[in-house]
């Protein structure tokens, strides 16, 4: 048992007692229980194992005595009996976006659908539009969904699978024969979504370490396995390829998997000017007399500074001018998960937030941070339970008191408010002049136009009390298409009205994307990390948000949150031109 699948047995179990339409108070600790487990500290499967998981906040008398059985014996015969109630197809029928619980359980009694291929088969014939509760917007938005979710088929979004790989990391790295081990590719360079783990070993028994490989618990299958490199496809349907590789070659290998593609085409040809040619084993002279590397390439360091480069940060290796830059010595020194002091939007049970603002706040204080922003949802925001006027009120005076009960830490109130269709806000600028903060965010009507989308987040950002922009396009990776907008313009826009862009690090959103963060930057946008945290263990998506922030080539001076807490008080007091 690993800690990935603790976790993933409760939220299934979660997703099947709202199947049979249970007590939603017992689905939300289970859902809560999962979240625990794959936050934890501590080695959560071995207290498991050992039955000593009393007293951890989050975890009941009912899910400590399920996660003991479960880690002891592998099973949990309560998870099979509401396993075998319903047919194994039906779990795909999650993924699909917009298919909730309540949609899947409909279709399942009324059609007997057990299978995206069924349901895609009855959408076609038109018979999901006609079953109550679902019409013809449902019926396309569903083909939609499952378009997407062909098309995305063996991708995978880097926060999903940042745990698995850690845990498997782990235990590559207690192997007596493995010196060094790493994951590669795209995945090291922070890409936000990835197509499988490329780990990379430096060993002498490189024929055992690829069988061993093989044998790791979160191994399904193996579809390869050689004396230098293995493949294998885990539980959850992710690639991983294993290369074993020398001390020596270590570096190398490392630099060319890493990638991306493009870096090391323009890489190579770098080093051929210099007479050099570079591949995944090391440097080779291309002619008798041409000088081999002056020094021993040690690290990857080494390598670059062999090349007459700085060392380039993975996330920056896109080609996308970072050689230039790293000839010039210009390259940036990037942000590190240690410069975040702390961070603005987040939700607590006073909007759909799982957990209350005193817990949050505590999770805040344990992470060692100086101050937590609390950002939850306006009226607007139906389904999010949005707090109206008398609400957001007694909030502010909740956390005023909980500011004076804590001196050393700093709540800030906030609210994230709905940017209206025509760009004007949910609440009122008097109200909103009462908060620390606000964080504005599109939550409806996507299907404007560029034009419009872009002129709607414009408005909203010329406005006073609008202290940052909540994810620009609202995409959720591999599942919704971001709406459409000016990027440009709605940088050049927030450069101009001061206005904050956040990088929203919730991992299905990671919004702005990387790709345009560079630009904000050197117009001197200001960027905040934030996890957009539905729940304490949510808050720790900070530091996915820092890795999406260095690819984005952001440096500790560009970000809010690094600031300190006195810092950013007087930065909130400041008026907005004036930042
Ligand atoms: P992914 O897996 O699609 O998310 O993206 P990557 O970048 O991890 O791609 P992958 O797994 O196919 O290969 C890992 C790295 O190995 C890649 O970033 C660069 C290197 N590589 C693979 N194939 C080639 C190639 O044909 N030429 C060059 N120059 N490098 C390659
Ligand atoms: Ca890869
Ligand atoms: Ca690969
Ligand atoms: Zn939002």
């Amino acid at each position: 048992m690993t800690r990935e699948s603790l976790a993933d047995v409760l939220d299934e179990i979660a997703l099947l007692l709202e199947l049979k339409n249970e007590n939603p108070f017992k689905v939300r600790a289970y859902r809560h229980g999962a979240e625990t487990v794959r936050n934890f500290a501590g080695d959560i499967v071995a207290l498991a194992a050992a039955n000593q998981l009393d007293g951890i906040k989050g975890i009941g008398e009912a899910l400590r005595d399920k996660l003991h059985i479960l880690a002891s014996t592998g099973t949990l015969p309560f998870h099979q009996h509401l396993r075998a109630e319903f047919p194994p197809g039906l779990f795909d029928l999650f993924e699909l976006h917009g298919l909730g619980p309540k949609k899947v359980k409909t279709l399942y009694e009324s059609l007997a659908i057990s299978s995206i291929a069924a349901l895609k088969l009855a959408c076609e014939a038109g018979t999901v539009a006609a079953l109550p509760g679902f019409g013809a917007t449902t019926q396309a938005n569903i083909l939609a969904a499952i378009a997407l979710h062909d098309k995305f088929a063996d991708a995978f979004t880097l926060g999903a699978i940042t745990p698995l790989a850690a845990e498997m990391l782990d235990t590559l790295r207690l192997h007596p024969e493995i010196s060094r081990a790493t994951v590669a590719g795209s995945f090291r360079r922070a890409k936000e979504t990835v197509h499988d783990l490329d780990f990379l070993v430096a060993t002498t028994s490189p024929a055992l370490v690829c069988q061993d490989f093989t044998t790791l618990p979160q191994v399904a299958t193996i579809l390869a396995c050689g004396d230098t490199k293995a493949s294998v496809r885990l539980y959850n349907g992710l690639q991983c390829d294993l290369r074993a590789v020398s001390n020596i070659e270590f570096p190398f290998a490392l630099q060319y998997f890493t990638g991306s593609k493009e870096h090391n085409v323009a890489l190579r040809a770098r080093a051929l000017k210099l007479g050099l040619s570079l591949n995944e084993y090391g440097f080779t002279p291309t002619a008798a007399d041409a000088p081999a590397p002056a020094a021993a390439i040690h690290d990857e360091a080494d390598l670059y500074h062999a090349l007459g480069l700085d060392f380039i940060e993975p996330e920056l290796r896109e080609n996308r001018g970072e050689l230039e830059a790293a000839a010039a010595h210009e390259l940036p020194r990037l942000v590190e998960l240690a410069n975040l002091r702390g961070t603005f939007h987040n939700h607590t049970t006073a909007s759909d937030g799982l957990d209350s603002l005193e817990s949050m706040v505590a999770e805040a204080i344990d992470m060692g941070l100086q101050y937590l922003g609390i950002a939850d949802h306006s009226k607007s925001t139906f389904i999010g339970n949005g707090m109206d006027e008398a609400r957001l009120l007694e909030q502010l005076a909740a956390i005023a008191r909980l500011n004076a009960a804590h001196p050393d830490f700093r709540i800030f109130a906030g609210c994230e408010v709905d940017i209206l269709r025509d760009g004007s806000l949910d609440f009122d600028d008097p109200i909103l002049a009462r908060l620390d903060y606000c964080v504005a965010s599109v939550h409806n009507i996507f299907n404007l136009t560029e034009e419009e989308m872009t002129r709607r987040i414009c408005r909203a950002m010329e406005n006073e009390h609008v202290t940052m922009l909540g994810h620009v396009t609202g995409r959720l990776l591999l599942k919704r298409d971001p709406y459409p907008v000016d990027h440009a313009k709605i940088i050049d826009c927030a450069a101009a009205t001061r206005t904050i862009i956040e990088l929203n690090c919730s991992p299905l959103r990671l919004d702005m994307d990387w790709r345009w963060w560079k630009r904000a930057r050197d117009l001197g946008v200001l960027c905040a990390i934030n996890p957009d945290a539905h729940s304490t263990a949510r808050l720790h998506h900070i530091g996915l948000g820092v890795r999406l922030a260095r690819k984005g080539w952001l440096r500790r001076e560009d970000i809010l949150n690094t600031r300190s807490r006195a810092e950013v008080e007087a930065f909130f007091n400041t008026p907005k031109a004036a930042r």
